[in-house]
């Protein structure tokens, strides 16, 4: 299959002034002198006529690059053609590459794929890239650009190989002691590293959520009693329309959602359905999917009416995190407000404390996804092998009282997990499922 030559429009589709197609695999050199009639110095821009094959038929001007294999991004030959971006000279170019021997469009990701079966990338770099293409904040970006640089590999190949060590030792320890006589001292020391690694590895998973969070949005859920302003606040965070406000109590059912961009973290902003007794079913099931919801949440806002004596409407008890916050600030008179000066109070209709609000909300979602610069797990995918990994070292050091070489085989099942992480061993199965959420092109 790789001895196809593969070729993709990498920037959007659509009209723009310039389309880069990429051409990658055995036939680009045929490719460039077919077309350009010359193959450039490697990586040098050069400004050509496009001509079809075998005809003087120009297609169109533009800037051709060419990096020989094995240093290119695919580790095959590989050509660039900056054209300009309309769809009827892409038709042409693309006809044009069809007709050379075993050329074909890309499938989604296959440039990737094919940099990291030539060991251009490892799995998490190439993940990383995908997400970096994908990401929509500052946080999304940092993160994908540490992972696509390569920090979680360099990081997991080290554990791997520390691992690996480790079990090479007791390995050595059980071929050359006689049968029953095993070296303490030897032993002792690979456990001793297994431990001190076992720890880092937990450590490390346990940041897994907040890369996962960073990666996926941070859900805030405004819930609490009918008529407070949720739906009205919402519409502020989002600074649009988006929720239908009405004097009406038990105007919300569905939940409502806008993505948010806050301090550079993507937040997902929940608008539910007020609580109050009802008998009404439809409302009914409304507050039941609040519930969901607020149990659901990395963090609930509990909106009450500051003017409203609705003292009884207490936040789910199964809520993670909340901020009380009391809305219609406008209408309270003196004492209520001197009463309830600890919560936050805002004003929907007025904009009063909607930006403390805002920054208050900021600090706490930093607080929570704070990675201190440092490369995290961001997929289930991660913490899946990191937790089997975790596991085995477990295994390894709990069962003081079992045969030494069924121990040395956790060291090699955690080992082997690591491996399947950065895709160093045995993941064929799963590359189809990586690559393919890639776009074309990538
Ligand atoms: N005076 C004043 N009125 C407000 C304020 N915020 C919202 N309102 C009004 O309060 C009423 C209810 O607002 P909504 O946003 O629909 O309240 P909700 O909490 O979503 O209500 P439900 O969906 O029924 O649970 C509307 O008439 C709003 O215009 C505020 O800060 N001050
Ligand atoms: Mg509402």
């Amino acid at each position: 299959m790789s001895s196809d030559t593969i070729y993709a429009l990498s920037s959007a589709a659509g009209r723009a002034a310039v389309a880069l197609v990429r051409v990658s695999g055995p036939e680009v050199p045929a490719i460039l002198m077919g077309m350009i009639g010359e193959k450039p110095s490697p990586r040098k821009a050069v400004y050509r006529s496009i001509r079809r094959p075998g005809t003087e038929e120009i297609i169109d001007d533009g800037l051709i690059l060419f990096f020989p294999g094995p240093g290119s991004a695919t580790g095959e030959d590989l050509a660039e053609f900056h054209i300009h971006g309309g769809r009827a000279i892409r038709h042409a170019l693309f006809e044009c590459l069809s007709a050379f021997p075993r050329c074909r469009p890309a499938e989604p990701g296959e440039f990737s794929q094919r940099g990291f079966e030539n060991g251009k990338l490892d799995l998490t770099a190439a993940e990383g890239i995908a997400d970096l293409v994908d990401a929509e904040t500052e946080a999304q970006r940092r993160q994908a650009q540490r992972q696509a640089s390569g920090q979680l590999a360099m990081r997991y190949d080290d554990w791997r190989e520390q691992i690996v060590q480790a079990q090479a030792l007791i390995e050595a320890d059980i071929d050359f002691s006689d049968e029953g006589d095993v070296d303490d001292a030897v032993y002792r020391e690979s456990r001793d590293r297994v431990e001190t690694l076992a720890k880092e590895i937990d450590q490390h998973l346990q940041s897994a959520s907040r890369g996962e969070i960073i990666r996926s949005g941070y859900r805030v859920v405004i819930a609490g009693p009918t008529n407070a302003g949720k739906s009205s606040l919402l519409n502020a965070l989002a600074k649009r329309d988006v929720a239908i406000v009405s004097d009406q109590a038990g105007t919300t059912r569905d939940v409502i959602e806008v993505h948010l961009d806050l301090a550079g973290y993507p937040v997902i902003v929940s608008d539910t359905a007020g609580m109050r007794e009802t008998s009404d079913d439809v409302e009914r099931e409304g507050i039941r999917r609040t519930l969901v919801r607020a149990a659901d949440a990395d963090l609930v806002i509990w909106l009450r009416d500051l003017s409203a004596s609705d003292e009884l409407a207490t936040p789910p008890k199964d809520a993670g995190r909340l901020i009380k916050v009391l809305n219609k600030s406008d209408l309270a008179s003196g004492s209520n407000q001197s009463a309830n000066s600890k919560a936050l109070q805002t004003s929907v209709k007025t904009g009063a404390g909607i930006p403390q609000l805002i920054e208050r909300l900021s600090t706490i979602i930093q607080e929570d996804l704070d990675t201190d610069g440092e490369a995290i797990p961001t997929n289930s995918r991660h913490r899946y092998y990191l937790g089997q990994a975790s596991q085995h070292l477990s295994a390894f050091l709990a069962a003081d009282s079992k045969h030494l070489e069924l121990r040395a085989e956790d060291l090699r099942l955690a080992a082997t997990a690591l491996g399947r992480l950065t895709g160093r061993i045995d993941v064929e199965d799963i590359l189809d499922q990586i690559f393919s959420r890639f776009c074309i092109g990538k």
